[in-house]
């Protein structure tokens, strides 16, 4: 008998290790009801006055019919405290740890549905990359269901599974399922999954929070840096402040006059001012070595 997909779903209660099992075996998993309405208000009055004036997407990709925003953190403090979710951390320890020595935060993003908008083609966050799939997790995704998800107007498609599908494996229509959650809950799916918007059939907008994830070692999505330059990023929980770049990549990844560029952020700070930590080495001799090489044993 043939699997039916399905998205599992989690209460808020759930565990780490409970995500990153799922995440391994299925690729995606929903953590429903994780911010109270309290909360989400709370984002809502922040973001909403940018999301209100955003342009229309200018691509199919960024949806003709659909409202983007990003640089959320420079925006609204509940979207920095989100992006430092315990749980969510957490998640990414297991799920990038073991092949980064640090993770950063990749991009922040606002995806407004409009009433009519179609399905957005389905792809691969990991896309970006030059690299074959499957591969291991570069990104984790969290998806926050801004406003309600439901299946009219336009949920996420995912095809669960799709992390171990070989490169030119695409999803069937019967493969891809919906993200269906309430306001406040969290879609994770790692990079090699493939996903996308589906139409809102609806007259009211869908809005989903993109806050997602990466290797240290890859260049993000969005710059980071250049979106909370240091005046901004010196006033965010410095756990932020190192998520988004303000720390080095793994040892000598990234360094500002031979220091880590927290110090950047702090006057007369020479604090962990050195091209590189005995710690950072250490953890780097614990990361398994990827393979990227495309010369078999026969050539
Ligand atoms: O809005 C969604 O449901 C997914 C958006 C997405 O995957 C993207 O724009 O990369």
């Amino acid at each position: 008998m043939t699997e039916v997909p399905a998205i599992t779903t989690f209460d808020r209660n759930v565990s780490a290790a409970a995500l990153v099992a799922e995440l391994d075996s299925n690729g995606c998993v929903i953590v429903e009801h994780h911010v109270d309405d309290v909360r989400m208000q709370q984002l809502h009055s922040e973001l909403q006055p940018y999301l209100d004036t955003a342009p229309l997407g200018r691509t199919e990709f960024a949806g003709r019919t659909s409202r983007r925003r990003n640089g959320l953190l420079t925006k609204s403090e509940t979207c920095c405290e989100l992006a430092i979710d315990p749980l969510l951390l957490a998640v990414c320890d297991g799920v990038l740890g073991p092949n980064c020595v640090n993770y950063r935060l990749h991009v922040t993003m606002l995806v407004e549905l409009m009433p009519g908008e179609v399905r957005q083609e389905i792809h691969r966050d990991g896309e970006i990359y030059p690299i074959r799939h499957p591969a291991p997790p570069m990104t984790l995704a969290a998806f926050w269901a801004y406003t309600d998800f439901t299946e009219e107007n336009g949920a996420t498609l995912v095809a669960p599974g799709s992390h171990r599908w070989p490169q030119e494996r695409t999803p069937e229509a019967h493969e891809l399922v919906q993200a269906v959650m309430p306001k406040g809950s969290l879609l994770l799916y790692t990079s090699s999954v493939w996903h996308g918007s589906e139409a809102n059939h609806t007259d009211a907008v869908r809005t989903g929070m993109g806050l997602h994830y990466s290797l240290g070692w890859l260049r993000q999505e969005e710059n980071q840096v250049l979106s909370s330059p240091p005046e901004v990023a010196r006033h965010f929980p410095e756990q932020l402040q190192r998520l988004i770049g303000y720390d080095f990549g793994g040892p000598y990844l990234g360094f500002v006059e031979q220091g880590n560029p927290i110090g950047l952020l702090r006057d007369g700070d020479d604090g962990d001012f050195a091209r590189t930590e005995p710690k950072l080495n250490a953890q780097r001799e614990t990361i398994e070595l990827l393979s990227l090489s495309t010369v078999s044993d026969d050539d």
